[in-house]
């Protein structure tokens, strides 16, 4: 049954699927008959011990250290921070909070975009709850924790099969002291496409009320109408709204004229005008060299009077540095993760930039030995999710001439991994650079990095050089993403679109003029809800009609899954990744107070018609299930 489901089929793993899915692959969306909850856990358990987990290489279950989880008094509420000032000074008393402290702030952003960066956003919820709260008691002086959003969302439900606002709502009750932020690509929420203006208005309330506190903003194209909407609705809310500007290229390369100084300059003054609270500089890839951070943020503190807010990948090794700098400039925040999880292409360390300006008048108010504590969690569990590592573990200073964000890298080579150009790999990056050039040196994040990205996998696979494309374009069939941008579904570039390359590209089609969230037909709720819970066996909430209204066909799948194997988010995470070994026993805890132990007895060996019966004890009792082997 699993391997007929629809979260194995490739097209559905890679994203490549588009509106005909589920109707070309009716069966995949059957909801299978409902079993107790003991059986389908067995049955995930003993799938995942016969056929591997989706993506990862098969292999017997490897023996991990145990993660020590700082012990922190229960009993006791975390010093209180900036949480506090939100909710007792509103956000004005909040901004003037910020402006008023000599230290630099910190952002963790070890819950979000560090493991996006660094494993591919696998790390689940069951990890992330065993350190919040002792992360609230030994880091009470964080500006923020950057837990939620990007590609969190979709990961969770698409891979992980959690509920994503179950993962805010679980970490908020954990860490009741210090602010919550998301990464919002403005209209495109937290997508890959352009939604409605209502819906992400709808997203940014529910976002607030489950317990969201700093939103940052970006468009992918740094279009500021775009951003707009989404500004307005996060001040709606009553919530901060940091709306940032994409850094690119490099303001001090004489050759590279089309990002520099007065061009971020410009973009600042407009996200101010347009009721940004805090400026964010959002440098996905690590571009920002040293000097550039200097100068850049000087220039922009004499630009706009509210407070900015630093974030760099560390992809170069030239993070701590640029931080240093961009601090002695007054930038007032800056983003950093745990040393286990930082460096290359996550954020710079935390403990690194602590010892970086010891001795400094802006050195931030940590506590380095909780630090090197939190560190130590970190490591250990950064080990269950090994299968998802890039492989890079040295700093890549190519990153300047392929400018790929971050939180595309791992990403990317997954999907080049899945259509067979893992080895070609070097081939795709320089590729990334050429299409970057051939669609006029855009902004690149997502969702724009995506389609530079697909176009690059495809220029690769094809065999196609940037002449091919030029003289042969006629008679090619591009990415469905890459039509889509040059019909202007993700919004205007700066520059406007290469007008020759559009053309081949776009066949006659008409691009689209405006804003596309502006224009889109809405969303029905209430007919979405009736359709839903028709097909559901539950009531459906306002966070479950987002999530299907965001993404159908994962949501779908999700709940599929679930009918199917459970809530598996209970599980440990070496057993959800590679099951267990024979004679191994485990307790999971499926609800608060109730626990399962579970002994995995034997697996017979194949039968005649493919099957494997794997035995098992659940609390004693003896039982089985019956698995297909798809080797
Ligand atoms: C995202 O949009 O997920 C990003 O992290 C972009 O940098
Ligand atoms: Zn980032």
């Amino acid at each position: 049954a699993f391997l007929k489901n629809v979260v194995t089929h490739t097209d559905f793993l890679n994203g490549n699927y588009n509106t005909r899915f589920i109707d070309e692959t009716p069966e995949l969306f059957v909801f299978p008959k409902s079993q107790d909850r003991g059986t389908k856990m067995l049955t995930f358990i003993g799938e995942t011990v016969v056929n591997g987990y989706p993506g990862l290489e098969k292999m017997a279950k490897p023996r991990f250290h145990q993660t020590a989880v700082p012990k922190v008094p229960s009993s006791e509420r975390a010093q209180a921070g900036t949480k506090q000032v939100l909710d007792t000074q509103g956000v004005e008393g909040l901004v003037d909070w910020v402006r008023a402290q000599k230290e630099v702030l910190l952002t963790d952003t070890t819950f979000r975009d560090a493991h996006q960066s660094l494993l591919a956003t696998r790390v689940r919820t069951h990890d992330l709850k065993k350190i919040a709260a002792p992360t609230a008691h030994l880091l009470p002086n964080l500006f923020s924790m950057e837990m939620w959003g990007g590609a969190t969302f979709d990961v969770a439900m698409r891979f992980l099969h959690e509920d994503p606002w179950a993962r805010l709502k679980t970490l908020r009750k954990e860490v009741p002291n210090v602010l919550f932020q998301m990464l919002l690509r403005a209209s495109n929420g937290v997508g890959y496409t352009s939604y409605p203006d209502h819906v992400i208005h709808e997203f940014v309330q529910a976002s607030a009320e489950a317990g969201m506190d700093v939103f940052r903003i970006f468009d992918s194209l740094n279009w500021v109408e775009a951003m707009k909407p989404a500004i307005f609705s996060v001040r709606e809310s009553g919530k901060v709204a940091e709306a940032a500007v994409c850094y690119t290229g490099d303001i001090l390369d004489k050759n590279r004229t089309k990002y520099d100084l007065s061009y971020y300059k410009k973009m600042a003054r407009e996200l101010e005008a347009a009721g940004a609270h805090i400026l964010g500089i959002k440098d996905m890839a690590g571009l920002l060299k040293p000097e550039a951070a200097y100068q850049l943020v000087a220039s922009l503190k004499e630009t706009v009077s509210i407070p900015i807010h630093l974030h760099m990948h560390d992809t170069s090794g030239n993070g701590v540095l640029a931080y240093a700098r961009a601090i002695d400039a007054g930038v007032d925040i800056v983003d950093v993760a745990v040393s286990s999880m930082a460096g290359f292409t996550s954020q710079p360390s935390a403990n690194t930039l602590y010892y970086a300006l010891n001795d400094t008048a802006r050195k931030p108010k940590v506590d380095i030995a909780a630090y090197e504590q939190l560190d130590e969690f970190w490591f250990e569990t950064r080990q269950f999710y090994h299968g998802f590592e890039s492989g890079m573990n040295a700093p890549h200073t190519q990153v300047y001439e392929h400018e790929m964000p971050g939180g595309q890298y791992s990403n990317l080579q997954q999907q080049a991994k899945a259509v067979g150009l893992f080895e070609r790999w070097h081939e795709v990056k320089h590729m990334y650079r050429t299409v970057n050039n051939m669609f006029g040196d855009i902004v690149k994040v997502t969702p724009s990095s995506k389609v530079v990205g697909d176009m690059a996998l495809y220029m690769v696979q094809n065999n196609l050089s940037e002449e091919d494309v030029y003289e042969r374009g006629d008679s090619l069939d591009f990415p469905d993403s890459v039509v889509e941008f040059f019909q202007g579904h993700l919004g205007q570039p700066y520059g406007g679109f290469p007008k020759r390359l559009q053309e081949i590209i776009l066949k006659g089609r008409k691009p689209i003029e405006g804003r596309p969230g502006a224009a889109l037909p809405p969303v029905d709720f209430v007919a979405m809800k009736e359709e839903l819970e028709e097909k559901l066996t539950h009531n459906v909430t306002r966070e479950d009609l987002l999530s299907y209204a965001l993404y159908p066909k994962v949501y779908m799948a999700y709940e599929q899954f679930k009918a199917q194997f459970g809530d598996v988010s209970v599980l440990d995470t070496p057993t959800f990744f590679y099951g267990m070994r024979e004679g191994e026993q485990i307790e999971v805890e499926i609800e608060k107070g109730k626990t399962l132990i579970v002994k995995l007895v034997s697996i017979s060996a194949p039968q005649e018609d493919g099957t494997r019966i794997i035995y098992f004890e659940l609390n004693g009792q003896l039982r089985e299930v019956v698995i297909r082997d798809a080797d």
